[in-house]
């Protein structure tokens, strides 16, 4: 019987420019501690190989820190076998990289710079496809099919597509990794890397996604797989095992003038507990009037600083209103006059866009001051 964790796509090192310095400093540390936090999951469970299916390390070239922080993080125990294979952003053409990781590695970790059967156990036999660019653009799991492995259980690990889905990097648009490999090759298991969610192509063939999220488009929490086989010819039992510190969400929410704005939002939110680890990235929609529309922006500015990062974006949502909340801004006079011209310039077909938005948003601002003298 084979236990092992597969996971991918750590990128160690990742710098998380567009975010703020200590919300940066937060992402990169989340990153760092997954080497140690992969290895105590695959001690509760049993596993004693750990296979990276590559983009371990973010950059050809990652500082020397990131690299040897995560070799030690390894070294911590000698029982557990680590298996890292070259990606699309850590390929084996990144020679000094691969040189000072070979240099510094404990005897437990093992670079799979050449498409060779590397032994697993005494009855198991690791095929690696080590990307040596970062578009090979060709399918570099061909060899799999006829290597040469005695009655030995076959695991495959590569990196990279299996099909067009939405999002994979370096596919250039075409297939390159046959999504049938794993039956063509006999394979127990096809542990693959590159597509950032988690994935399951057939039920020997997975992606594990990566084991820290590093953006919003993979809603569900991250994870890395447990994989379990009998035996030759025996179905893989793959189980997602949690792995993710930080959570990204970006919740979308639609609201109607009927709804009660408040609520919706309440509703949207994570536990309390849980939103100093999350980046909330709220898309609002929808039409709310004034006074509907006051009460929300204050709402999301209250729960604000419970996040380590929250952003709100209202682009999508429109302001309805009618006389009665014109008279918010005022009866009669200068104000409700600025207001009516620029209620019916953000309606006024004949103007451009850009015109109608600033109108809108200059009516917006009137309302916002009117219903702050109200509060
Ligand atoms: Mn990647």
């Amino acid at each position: 019987m084979l236990r092992f964790l597969h996971s991918s796509d750590l990128h160690l090192g990742k710098p998380f420019g567009r975010f703020p310095e200590d919300v940066r400093g937060r992402l990169r540390q989340a990153r760092a501690e997954i080497p140690a936090r992969l290895a105590r999951l695959a001690r509760d469970h049993g596993a004693g190989h750990i296979l990276l299916a590559g983009d371990t390390f973010d950059q050809l070239t990652p500082a020397p820190q990131v690299i040897r922080q995560a070799l030690n993080a390894m070294a911590a125990d000698a029982d557990l076998h680590w298996l890292i294979l070259p990606g699309n952003h850590d390929h084996a053409g990144a020679t000094e990289l691969w040189r000072q990781l070979r240099a510094d590695a404990p005897p437990n970790v093992t670079a799979l710079l050449a498409p060779r059967p590397q032994a697993l156990a005494d009855d198991a036999v690791l095929l690696p496809a080590p990307p040596a660019e970062r578009s090979p653009g060709r399918d570099l799991t061909d060899w799999f099919d006829n290597a040469e492995t005695g009655d030995a259980l076959r695991i495959g690990l590569a990196h990279g597509s299996v099909a067009d889905f939405e999002g994979t990097s370096g596919a250039g648009g075409s297939s390159v990794i046959a999504p049938d490999r794993a039956a063509r090759a006999g394979l127990g298991y096809l542990a693959l890397g590159d597509w950032h969610g988690q994935r399951r192509i057939d039920p020997r063939t997975w992606y594990s996604g990566t084991p820290e999220a590093d953006s919003f488009r993979h809603n569900a929490t991250a994870a890395a797989l447990l994989v379990r086989i009998d035996g030759p010819g025996a179905a893989p039992e793959v189980t997602p095992l949690e792995t993710g510190a930080l959570r990204w969400r970006r919740p979308s929410l639609a609201l109607d003038p009927q709804d009660d704005p408040l609520a919706a939002h309440a509703a949207c939110l994570p536990p309390l507990a849980d939103r100093a680890d999350c980046l909330f990235d709220l898309r609002l929609s929808g039409a709310l009037r004034p006074a509907a529309r006051a009460d929300l922006d204050r709402a999301i500015a209250a729960a604000a600083p419970d996040f380590l990062w929250h952003a709100a974006d209202p682009a999508g949502l429109t302001l309805l209103h009618d006389a009665t909340d014109l008279d918010l801004i005022d009866r009669q006079g200068a104000l409700r006059t600025a207001a009516e011209a620029l209620a019916a310039e953000a309606e006024d077909p004949a103007l451009s866009p850009e015109a109608r938005q600033s109108a809108a948003d200059a009516l917006e601002q009137l309302f916002a001051l009117a219903l702050e003298e109200h509060a």
